[in-house]
């Protein structure tokens, strides 16, 4: 028998965290996670940021995780506090953002009591987690830790929730870091299998017309360079997911921009019409494919991804690759290099670059969003990390941004969760120190996470907030417009918007509003120079203006839409 020092749950809870380098918790307290407050406040390795939701903590540990690829720590009480991360952590689980969610649970005796802040975390979490855990004795909490944050973030990452009742932080036991972690069932295939490989590289060699589908797996296993230099030896053409935006740069001729509903012309044009689609660290989503029977229905389906539930599973491959893809683009460039390409399949490319880029009316007195985001695209060399909420702002982004970086494009892409962009520029800005951070908005979305302006406030983040302000929930509104007869039902905020320049003032941060194309520059110019402190601008922008190209939802690709169908009465 040692006579080792015992430590108490909470103790063992933060030794933990110091062996994972966590840098930062986002976290609210009360009273089942009380005694975790009680020893954080002598904790000097890592801050704490106090935001003023549990939804706002979890999106701004996805916020972080996104931009840094570490993993991003959330802490919350029972109850309430544990169901307000619901939507964070299903965020998180769409898009495989690595987080772990630590829970306060009401005392093990109580549990199924219907006790006072009882919920069922785990039981509610299930389907939304990678994994979670409720812990049941102290002696295994150093051990689950581990294991949350090896899930989290090997393989395909993803959030993992670990339950902790009050009891438990309280008792005490030695404490003994694992160095390893052995998980039985969980051996994330990592090198691609080498015959399939081979065989990829010979069809890509033989290739006329191929197309590089890429998402955001690709950012995720850290694989932009080696992709990159793939794309660029092999003289290939890249289309992008959202998530996968900033995985090739966006300024290169290569690239085709974004496909899918809102994707480019020509970028859907390749996907119809290549004979060899490589899909690398994406997931067929219905946005992306439309209907699935006709997309790249031409060609000989190559899918590159670590998770081997994700192949076949929209749509039918004919060559998976399982495992990493930083590794796999490596070995399938030593495979293959400077294949010239026919010029042909460029030759078309760019005839439908030109038969159909993406445009808007300009010049125009109308203040347009995608006027500002050009403006902020050049401002910022697209360099910036450009925080994105959900609707129309979300799609413009996605086609006027020209991100040049990986990790530089925050969106909520497989949850569409408005409410996002704010919190998550907060966990951004704690991650990156030397870019700038910008939040974008529309009206709708600002006002369901607003209050984390406070904690951007308090701790003088330079983040430049911008909503862009159409007095309308603008992507519902379009859609209405466009496939409901034009009932506009509740999408109109004209009468009950706030006055956003007086909601940022109060909530600490210097705020502005301009609704002429003029005065943009001036405006950008000044907000880039501020970076002690966060500002915000409202930028009030045409009411219905509609984002183009569009697949409508479940169609097939070529069915595009390029402008309005029903025009009457439409000023914009
Ligand atoms: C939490 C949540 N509720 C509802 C929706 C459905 N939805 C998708 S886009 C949108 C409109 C967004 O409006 P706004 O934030 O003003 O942005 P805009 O489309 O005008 O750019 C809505 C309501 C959603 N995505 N998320």
């Amino acid at each position: 028998m040692t006579n080792a020092k015992k430590l108490s749950g909470a103790e063992i809870f933060f030794e933990s965290l110091k062996k994972e380098k966590v840098e930062y918790i986002f976290g609210y307290p009360g009273g089942a996670n009380i005694k975790i407050y009680d020893k954080l406040n002598e904790i000097t390795f890592l801050e704490h940021i106090l935001t003023r939701h549990e939804q706002g903590a979890t999106h701004a540990a996805e916020g972080y995780a996104r931009v840094t690829g570490k993993v991003g720590v959330v802490l919350v009480t029972s109850g309430p506090g544990a169901t307000n991360t619901v939507t964070g952590i299903a965020d998180a689980y769409m898009d495989s953002i690595p987080i772990v969610v630590f829970t306060g649970q009401v005392p093990s005796n109580m549990i199924g009591n219907d006790a006072f802040q009882e919920a069922d975390i785990v039981g509610i979490t299930r389907p939304i987690t990678k994994h979670n855990f409720l812990v049941r004795d102290v002696k295994d909490l150093a051990s689950t830790i581990k294991k949350a944050f090896y899930i989290a973030a090997t393989g395909r990452p993803g959030p993992v929730l670990v339950d902790l009742p009050k009891d438990v932080i309280a008792a005490e036991c030695e404490f003994n870091y694992p160095e390893k972690v052995e998980i039985r069932g969980y051996k994330p295939t990592f090198k691609g299998h080498k015959n399939q490989i081979k065989k990829a590289a010979k069809i890509i060699r033989k290739a006329k017309r191929p197309l590089l589908y890429v998402g955001g797996g690709v950012i995720m296993a850290e694989a932009s360079k080696e992709l990159t230099k793939f794309a660029l030896k092999n003289h290939i053409p890249v289309t992008n997911t959202l998530l996968g935006l900033g995985s090739f740069p966006g300024t290169d001729p290569q690239f085709l921009g974004m496909l899918g509903m809102h994707g480019t012309y020509y970028a859907n044009q390749a996907v119809n019409n290549c004979d060899v689609l490589i899909a690398v660290g994406a997931r067929f989503d219905d946005r992306v494919t439309g209907k699935t029977d006709t997309f790249a229905s031409k060609a000989y389906k190559i899918h590159i991804d670590i998770d081997p539930t994700a192949i076949d599973k929209n749509v039918l491959v004919d060559l998976p690759i399982v495992g990493d893809a930083k590794q796999i683009m490596a070995d399938l460039s030593e495979e293959l290099f400077d294949k010239p390409r026919e010029e042909k399949w460029w030759d078309q490319i760019k005839e439908w670059q030109e038969a159909c880029p993406l445009e808007y009316k300009r010049p125009d007195d109308l203040l347009r969003t995608q006027f500002v985001l050009e403006k902020i695209s050049e401002k910022t060399n697209g360099e910036a990390i450009i925080v994105s909420d959900v609707g129309q702002h979300q799609m413009w982004i996605a086609q006027y941004y020209k991100f040049n970086n990986p990790r530089s494009h925050v969106s909520s892409g497989g949850l569409g969760t408005m409410g996002f962009s704010v919190p998550a520029a907060v966990g951004a800005a704690f991650g990156v120190k030397d870019r700038p951070v910008v939040s974008i908005n529309g009206d709708g979305g600002f006002q369901m996470n607003m209050q984390e302006l406070i904690t951007a406030a308090y701790h003088k983040l330079p983040i430049k907030f911008f909503i862009m302000n159409n007095s309308f929930l603008g992507m519902v509104r379009q859609w209405q417009e466009l496939f409901h007869e034009e009932k506009y039902s509740f999408t109109d905020l004209s009468e009950s918007n706030p006055d956003f320049v007086k909601v940022g003032a109060a909530l600490g941060v210097e705020s502005f509003s301009t609704n002429k194309p003029e005065e943009v520059d001036a405006v950008l110019d000044k907000v880039f120079a501020i970076n002690d402190r966060p500002v915000l601008v409202e930028f009030k922008v045409a009411k219905e203006d509609l984002v183009f190209p569009m697949v409508p939802s479940g169609a097939s690709i070529s069915d595009m839409i390029h402008k309005r169908i029903n025009p009457k009465g439409k000023k914009s």
